[in-house]
């Protein structure tokens, strides 16, 4: 990847917005993100960024074939075991042949697959090779954002690794990965977080794909809108029911009709659909929920019985905001539901209050939603960072 400017990129603003706007921002990046989010049209105030995301490939798995080579070479998953209500963590892309996948019931997953071995997780093995994993990023830049015990943000931009090469860069800790570790790590690198993260699924297992800024463009365009990160699987099925298949369609919506349509997602959408991410890596990740969940052990099976679970969960969360860090301010309720055939969904709402009544209503559009039994709820708030200066932000949205 080359510095270059970014496709579509414009120049500081003047004239009478910034004249308003001036003296409420702190310069730098920040400004432009401020005014990009006020509606101002966007204005990186650097040059192009380049981010890498790694993503280990079946990693729980992989770290069981790697120390029982036995496993290897045949469908094997790590998880729960079939009676009672285990679940799939995760299997080796032999076991993905036939439809296993992540969270799935091991019960189901042994259907799809009767030779399927399935191991107990042993966490601290996978903690120590997340760590071996760390020590290898840090070689490369201190802007990382771990996201999981297998996948992080790096932002190289300034890297003077490889002569600034993000590519050579993402090759060298994959080569570094499989040696020190035997075990194979994907990558992604692009201009922005969002891009870096698909890119790093496109080639995966055991691959690398690389994203120019001249790309990004025709990328995007062609990208399905399920790809698109905050789109799961109740999002794609409305946006089908639009004619929205590819962000191609999504870029014939106007930004106020997707707002409509979709609250402040539509805004997210419109930005996504053009490529445009302006998220920083963060090396220190900040909270941006804070919730309580609970998985049931037989399945709710009306949204009755879902409401009668509220009154308890809500208490239990109650107890984690009154020792939640002062920097945060508890904002939006929401409320997560999982359903018994595992999808999910996560409703909030903006302007309303943390009251029993607000959650009860989420919770009974949540349930319309999916309108089965219900094995999982969880209730919780959406934080503001008040070191963030997300309340100024506020004044222009
Ligand atoms: N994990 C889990 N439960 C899930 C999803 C993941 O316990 N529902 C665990 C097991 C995975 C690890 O987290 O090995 C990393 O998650 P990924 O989503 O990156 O999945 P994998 O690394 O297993 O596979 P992939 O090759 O698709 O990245
Ligand atoms: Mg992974």
């Amino acid at each position: 990847m080359r510095p270059g400017r970014a496709p579509g990129s414009h120049q500081a603003p003047s004239g009478a917005a910034a004249r308003v706007l001036r003296p409420l921002l702190a310069p730098g990046v920040t400004l432009a993100v401020r005014l990009y989010r006020s509606g101002v049209r966007p204005l990186p105030s650097r040059a192009v960024r380049k981010i890498i995301h790694i993503d280990c490939d079946c990693f729980f798995a992989a770290i069981e074939m790697r120390d029982d080579p036995r496993l290897a070479g045949r469908p094997m998953a790590v998880g729960g075991a079939p009676d009672r209500r285990g679940v799939i963590a995760t299997c080796n892309y032999e076991a993905r042949a036939f439809g296993v996948h992540s969270a799935m019931a091991s019960r189901q997953a042994l259907a799809l697959c009767p030779q399927l071995l399935i191991v107990r997780p042993r966490f601290e093995a996978y903690k120590a090779a997340s760590r071996q994993i760390h020590a290898i990023l840090q070689d490369y830049t201190e802007l990382i954002e771990p996201l999981s015990l297998d996948e992080a943000y790096l932002d190289v931009s300034d890297s003077a690794h490889f002569s600034g090469s993000a590519t050579r860069i993402a090759q060298d800790i994959r080569r570094r990965v499989r040696e020190q570790l035997d075990i194979t790590v994907s990558a992604g690198v692009a201009p922005n977080k969002f891009l870096a993260k698909i890119a790093s699924d496109w080639h995966k297992p055991d691959g690398l794909c690389v994203i120019t800024p001249p790309e990004v463009d025709a990328f995007v365009a062609a990208l399905p809108v399920a790809r698109l990160h905050g789109v799961g699987k109740v999002t794609a099925e409305r946006l089908a029911r639009l004619g929205i298949q590819r962000c191609s369609d999504l870029r014939e919506w106007q930004r106020l009709a997707l707002v409509r349509e979709f609250g402040s997602f539509g805004e997210r959408l419109w930005q996504l659909a053009r490529g445009i991410d302006e998220r920083p890596v963060r090396v220190e990740r900040r909270r941006q929920t804070l919730s309580v969940e609970h998985t049931f052990d037989r399945d709710l099976p009306d949204l009755a019985a879902c409401v009668a679970e509220l009154p308890a969960l809500l208490e239990q969360l109650e107890h984690r905001l009154a020792r939640l860090d002062s920097a945060y301010r508890a904002d939006k309720p929401l409320v997560k539901l999982k359903f018994h055939d595992f999808t999910q969904t996560t409703l909030e709402q903006a302007g309303a209050g943390r009251d029993g009544g607000s959650y009860q209503r989420l919770l009974a559009a949540a349930f319309a939603r999916g309108g089965r039994p219900v094995r999982l709820i969880g209730v919780g708030v959406r934080l503001v960072d008040l070191r963030e200066g997300g309340e100024q932000l506020a004044l222009f949205e």
